[in-house]
């Protein structure tokens, strides 16, 4: 499919992207010599993905697990910045960043330097239970890692393992603190203790966690509750009935309708507070509200800041605490460390749950959130220290490197390539938005979106899928502006190429 417009009405939407005419060629500018050392300079194909190697694993692989989700298998120790190597030696440009979890891309200098310290040695072959037996600089690394970007109004923080737990015991820090201002300075009932080893009322009392239409919040039991992307994740799994709202549905870009979208994100507000005074009338009150800044998972649904200050106050009117599911959004690719940042509020929430780019998993809390006794969000891990470590040193590459700005910049970039690629393919691309490089593109259908993503991957661009016919995606924070033009000159052949 060739260019429908001409090459100068291209130059014109989006002048500074550095383009050469004709056939609409992004440039590429050369990486800065100290950048190259931890990059390679493009991707580079031998095999179509996967190889043979790959293909040769997978099926060692299948007598042991199920395969059906393995795209390739990957060499670890030759990838580098933005790019992933897989066991075939194909290179390809990672926009994708196992599933938005790389911070400052591949085998980072500074990360294999701390790793190589021998006094780090102990704490990676020693994994302790950290909720009783701390090491020594536990405390420390918390307050230079992950309290030194703690979200507006929050001084505590709970590490875990993973997204899914983080938010799973977020969930019960939510629901021991609602219980606790129903019961005051009471303690609990013999009743209660004695009903709730048996799952009866009052001890496991009905209390409710409102989420959003196509929200994703992990797949545990409670987790899963609130997770609403697809019917296969929650397929005969047993859960609660609690309260499911609208999350607005917006026309983009945003700035052309924003009319339209104020009146939808009202409906959604609207009917958010009614679903929340219906569930306290059938005695199931709505303990917490759980939202994504953007809907990752449930294809890259966004929401004005208007409209989640809105939400915030609507939480705090009823007495429902306000969790924020940073998992995915955290960590700057929105190009403010937390997407709520964009919210400007001096209170943003009572929980923020964190994992991928972070590294480890947990969540800030409110310091009225925290629980009063032990052992009542508890479990062996409850995260890694070897983790707090290493994210201190991705903290301060991003600042010593100001990646926050650069990712504003790149993330420009790529929203105003998309937007190109969509004005060149009006068949088969729409709805291009994004903050910072967390950015999404919808195709016409799913069929050909996969298609065209398995076509980009053999030239050497790694991208995800996420909703039903959206691309999304999630390079690293190291990802420029120059890698920008190597997946726009990758996507546009293969878009010209399609069918
Ligand atoms: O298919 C899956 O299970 C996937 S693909 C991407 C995710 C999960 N994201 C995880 C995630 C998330 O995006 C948000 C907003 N909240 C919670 C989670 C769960 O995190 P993990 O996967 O670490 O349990």
């Amino acid at each position: 499919m060739a260019s429908s417009l001409s090459s100068r009405h291209f130059l014109s939407l989006h002048k500074h992207l550095k383009i050469t005419v004709p056939g609409g060629r992004y440039v590429s500018q050369a990486a800065t010599k100290t950048k190259a050392a931890c990059d390679y300079d493009g991707p580079s194909m031998k095999t179509s993905v996967p190889g043979p190697r790959s293909q040769a694993l997978t099926k060692q692989l299948e007598k042991i697990q199920n395969v059906v989700a393995i795209n390739f298998f990957c060499d670890y120790k030759e990838s580098k910045g933005n790019y992933l190597v897989d066991v075939d030696g194909n290179r390809m440009l990672d926009i994708y960043t196992q599933i938005s979890s790389i911070p400052i891309g591949y085998n980072h200098p500074a990360l294999l330097e701390l790793m190589s310290v021998p006094n780090n040695l102990s704490a990676l072959v020693n994994r302790p239970a950290l909720g009783v037996l701390p090491p020594e600089n536990f405390p420390e690394k918390l307050t230079e890692s992950l309290l030194s970007v703690a979200p507006r109004g929050m001084k505590r923080v709970q590490t875990m393992a993973c997204g899914s737990c983080s938010n799973e015991n977020a969930y019960k820090a939510m629901f021991i603190w609602y219980r606790k201002k129903e019961r005051g300075l009471n303690t609990p009932t013999e009743e209660e203790l004695h009903t709730c080893m048996i799952n009866q009322r009052p001890g496991c009392p009905d209390l409710s966690i409102l989420s959003f239409t196509g929200g994703f919040h992990g797949r545990t039991l409670g987790c899963l509750a609130t997770t609403h992307t697809k019917a296969m994740h929650k397929l005969d799994v047993p859960s609660f009935d609690w309260p499911i709202a609208p999350f607005p549905k917006l026309q983009y870009p945003l700035e052309e309708f924003t009319r339209e979208n104020a009146k939808e994100e009202a409906r959604c507000l609207e009917e958010t507070e009614d679903l929340i005074i219906k569930w306290k009338n059938k005695g199931v009150p709505v303990a917490g509200i759980v939202i994504e800044p953007i809907q990752a998972e449930g294809g890259d649904n966004h929401a004005s800041a208007d409209f989640f200050r809105k939400l915030r106050n609507i939480a705090r009117k009823h007495g429902c605490a306000f969790h924020v599911d940073e998992v995915q959004t955290g960590g700057g690719p929105t190009g403010k460390f937390w997407a709520h940042d964009h919210w400007g509020l001096e209170d943003p929430g009572d929980i923020v749950s964190f994992s991928k780019r972070l590294l480890t998993g947990g969540f800030y809390q409110k310091d009225e959130l925290q629980s009063d006794k032990p052992y009542r969000i508890f479990n062996t891990w409850m995260g890694d220290p070897t983790k707090n470590l290493l994210l201190v040193e991705v903290l301060n590459v991003i600042r010593r490197e100001k990646l926050l700005e650069e990712v504003t910049r790149t993330g420009k970039a790529l929203l105003n390539g998309l937007y190109d690629l969509q004005a060149r393919y009006p068949g088969i691309l729409s709805r291009a938005r994004g903050q910072g490089t967390f950015c999404a593109i919808d195709f016409c259908d799913e069929e050909t979106r996969n298609s065209i993503l398995l076509a980009a991957r053999n030239k050497g661009v790694l991208l995800g899928g996420c909703g039903d016919k959206s691309v999304r995606f999630r390079p690293s924070l190291v990802f420029k502006e120059h890698h920008v033009n190597i997946f726009l000159n990758i996507f546009d052949d293969v878009l010209a190429h399609h069918k």
